[in-house]
């Protein structure tokens, strides 16, 4: 019977969205934090599906139990659908958020459509590849002056207009509400008892994941 759903995520910002949307749930929620170090995922997909999937299915394997990860990123219709995939390193690897949103900023310089939305692919893999996928959306416009403090980002600039504020400047609860982000989590716990289910067939079907035989070259057995 399934009972715990790993979260495959680095970011601790999305980590705590994730954690309070989720929490009510009848499933033992863990993160990576709660293992050991493990390979870090390449993140070279040429779409957030693939990205999705491929940290959902590399963390499943590794762990050996069903994961839950998000590939999401910001999509602007004047930049061709820039940043999209690249949201993270915008400005190079290890960019930092303000170094992505002063990039975009400048980019943006002069361009009147400033529309633009952030996309969220979830993927729930089980340790012998297959998935679930869900998708969701968040249409805003981008402002050049950064307000609020919340969030992480490209939120002091994501101008959510039914709010008529930026998404920085919502409560945690206040943008799960309406994210790309939330919305993909809403549908996951809306058929929690179809995902519990489908997890349970292919985890009960599927063989234990065989260890790395690396990780038991110079193992001591002897006292175990
Ligand atoms: P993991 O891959 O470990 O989950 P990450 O931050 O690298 O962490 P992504 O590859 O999915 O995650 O990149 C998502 C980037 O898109 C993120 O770093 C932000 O720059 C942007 N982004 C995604 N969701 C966002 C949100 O809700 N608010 C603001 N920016 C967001």
């Amino acid at each position: 019977m399934l009972n715990m759903l790993v979260i495959a995520t680095t970011n601790q910002n999305k980590l705590k969205e994730f954690k309070e949307i989720l929490k009510d749930l009848d499933i033992e929620i863990r993160s990576l934090a709660d293992f050991g170090p493990i390979p870090e995922v390449i993140e070279d997909g040429e779409t957030f599906d693939d990205n999705a999937y491929k940290k959902a299915w590399q963390t499943a394997k590794v762990l050996g139990l069903p994961t839950i990860a998000d590939d999401s990123g910001l999509v602007v219709d004047a930049l061709d659908g820039a940043p999209g995939v690249y949201s993270a390193r915008y400005s190079g690897e290890n960019a930092t958020d303000e170094e992505n949103v002063t990039k975009l900023l400048s980019e943006l310089k002069g361009v009147k459509n400033r529309k633009a939305h952030f996309q969220c692919v979830l993927s729930i893999a089980v340790p012998s590849g297959p998935a679930l996928t869900y998708e969701a959306s968040c249409e805003g416009t981008i402002i050049d002056d950064k307000r609020g403090d919340n969030g992480f980002g490209y939120d002091p600039i994501f101008y959510f207009e039914e709010f008529d504020k930026t998404f920085a400047q919502l409560s945690m609860e206040e943008k799960n509400k309406v994210s790309h982000r939330g919305k993909a989590l809403a549908q996951v716990k809306a058929e929690v008892h179809q995902i519990k289910k489908w997890l349970d067939q292919r985890l009960f079907e599927e063989k234990p994941p065989k260890p790395d035989h690396a990780e038991f070259i110079n193992n001591d057995w002897s006292e175990k």
